[in-house]
Parts: structure tokens; C-alpha cells; sequence
């Protein structure tokens, strides 16, 4: 597998891999985004670890308002968080 089909892999066994979790394995609860967070995007909940900054982020993700993360929402997430990341990385090149 090519580098980013590799990604694109990890992504999807990430998800499923916290999403199985508890009971719909076709989404993530809040408990389970909140496991997958503080596992995967430890730097990403570092500002703040508090309960609010969870359930910000979990209202934020849930597009449709059904209390779930779906792949589709989560995948979302992870593009936005890679473009703030490749901004980052571009204004440090630039300096
Ligand atoms: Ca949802």
C-alpha cells in the first residue's frame, strides 16, 4: 500500500477501533470520542482536559445533531485538524 493509502487505512481503524467500543459500532458516543482523543490526539485536548472542552468539541463534531459521531463527521475532524497542521507547517516554512 501506497504511503497514503496506508493513512487513509489508519484512519478508518482508528475509528472503528474506539467506535466498537460500546454498543453502534458504526459511531462514537461521547465517551468513546473522549477515549479516542485523549489516546490518539493527546496535544489536541491539552488546552484544555476539563469535561467542557470535551463537550465542546463532541457538539462541534456532531454536524447532524443526533449525539453521535458518525465516520463521515469524524473524518471531517481529522481533515480540518490535518489543514490547521499543514498551515502551521507552511508559516514556519515561510519564516
Ligand atoms: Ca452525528
Amino acid at each position: 500500500m501506497s504511503q497514503l493509502e496506508t493513512a487513509m487505512g489508519m484512519t478508518i481503524a482508528v475509528f472503528d477501533k474506539y467506535a466498537r467500543a460500546d454498543g453502534n459500532r458504526q459511531t462514537l458516543t461521547k465517551a468513546e470520542l473522549k477515549n479516542l482523543l485523549q489516546k490518539e490526539l493527546p496535544n489536541f485536548l491539552s488546552s484544555g482536559k476539563d469535561k467542557d472542552a470535551i463537550d465542546r468539541v463532541f457538539k462541534n463534531l456532531d454536524a447532524n445533531g443526533d449525539s453521535q459521531v458518525d465516520f463521515k463527521e469524524f473524518v471531517l475532524f481529522v481533515a480540518s485538524l490535518t489543514c490547521c497542521c499543514h498551515e502551521h507547517f507552511e508559516q514556519k516554512a515561510a519564516k
